[in-house]
């Protein structure tokens, strides 16, 4: 029997690609902003209907990259979760800021916004809070936070392509906010990301970062890097971009069976359905309570493997657990986090995995349930 693994990039038919990037071979002109990024970068502005749009070799570089244009004081404080992929906290870092966390909503994952606000200080910068799963955080708390205390707020959307909330794309809301567009996201570019956001001045600045400050060939104005997409990630991204609603679609057929399957079982917390939220059905996280369902998450990971079904452990260890941050950080200062670390599993998901898979995948986990 074939594995199955977390998740699996979504590909257009190969003729589509082969097809999109024709032109390449006949310009010879591979990377540096040229027809296609342009190209995708003016569809992702109507599709998530942002003023801006500035597109990356991947997301982590753009959230460096943004935090770097806002200016903002260098060694201030951010105040983050940790429940997330490194990316985001190594990005505060990278930057130059320290990272204060805050800890996490325990139905949302997100962060917990009657928690912010005791934690800023006069070093306080910016909010970084992160749509983890594709959940959105509390954006009017935040947002409401941010204005009282005039911080900025930047969304580590990396989970959230395609996502709504009262009917306007998660895309807008804050300062910016951060894409990713890796292989294994709903919506991808080989690898890529982007940064959306309002402020016309962000949009020099975000290209003299990704672009060594290159303003002609006898002029370097910035002392930029190098974060651009290049042509054939463009490409792919044109392509996936014309498939997302259908690879959406078939997603929530496998959340549903999840749902169906798994709900209501004693000692197994799903994610609820946000109210007023559109969402991409990025993640399926599972929560295990061992003294209720019978097993714990560790045991239900360890079944999977054993019949070739590679769930994850996203995300554990928490960010400020990790051994490069040890002693400088404590876990326990978020505790919520820190527990849904310990027991949390996010199961197989992407648009072809058949729905006797999800059934096979929850038959093994509903094994383990107390009889
Ligand atoms: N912020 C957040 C909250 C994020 O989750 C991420 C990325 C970022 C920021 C940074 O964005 P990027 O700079 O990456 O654009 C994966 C991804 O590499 C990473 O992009 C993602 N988050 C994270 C949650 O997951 P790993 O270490 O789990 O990847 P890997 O290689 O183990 O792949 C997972 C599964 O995906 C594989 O078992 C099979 C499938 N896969 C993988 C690859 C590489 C494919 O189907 N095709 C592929 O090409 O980190």
């Amino acid at each position: 029997m074939d594995q199955i693994l977390v998740t699996r990039s979504s590909m257009p038919d190969i003729e589509e690609y082969t097809n999109e990037i024709k032109d390449l071979w006949d310009s010879h002109w591979i990377t540096n902003m040229g027809v296609k990024h342009k190209q995708l970068q003016k569809e992702l502005e109507t599709r998530l209907n942002v003023e801006h749009v500035a597109l990356y070799c991947n997301g982590h570089l753009a959230l460096e990259n943004i935090l770097e244009a806002l200016q903002l004081k260098k060694g201030g404080e951010i105040i983050t979760s940790p429940f997330t992929f490194a990316s985001t906290t190594h990005a505060i870092i990278r930057s130059g800021f320290e990272p204060v966390f805050c800890d996490i909503d325990p139905v949302t994952y997100t962060i917990d916004t009657d928690k912010i606000e005791a934690l800023i200080t006069d070093k306080t910068v910016a909010i970084l809070p992160v749509h983890v799963y594709g959940n959105i955080c509390n954006v009017e708390k935040i947002d409401e936070i941010a204005k009282k205390h005039n911080l900025k707020v930047i969304y580590d959307a990396a989970h959230a392509f395609a996502v709504s909330y009262k009917g306007t794309n998660v895309a807008n809301f804050g300062d910016a906010s951060m894409f990713s567009f890796h292989a294994t996201k709903v919506f991808n570019t080989i690898e890529g990301g982007a940064v959306c956001y309002h402020e016309d001045s962000l949009e020099q600045r975000l290209k003299d970062l990704k672009n060594f400050g290159i303003h002609g060939p006898e002029e370097v104005a910035y002392v930029g890097g190098n974060a651009k997409m290049n042509e054939f990630c463009a490409a792919m991204g044109i392509c996936n971009l014309r498939h997302l609603d259908e690879e959406i679609n078939k997603r929530s057929k496998v959340v549903a069976r999840y749902r169906e399957l798994l709900s209501g079982t004693d000692g197994l917390k799903l994610c609820p359905v946000q109210e007023n939220v559109t969402t991409n059905y990025a993640y399926f996280p599972v929560v295990f309570d061992k003294a209720v369902f019978g097993a714990d998450r560790d045991e239900v990971f360890q079944k999977l493997e054993e019949n070739g079904i590679c769930a994850r452990k996203y995300f554990y260890p928490i960010t400020n657990a990790f051994d490069c941050y040890k002693g400088r950080f404590d876990p326990n200062d978020t505790p919520v986090a820190l527990d849904i670390s310990l027991r949390v599993l996010t199961l197989p998901l992407y648009a072809d995995l058949a729905l006797e898979d999800v059934d096979r995948i929850c038959e093994i986990i509903l094994s383990l349930a107390k009889k």
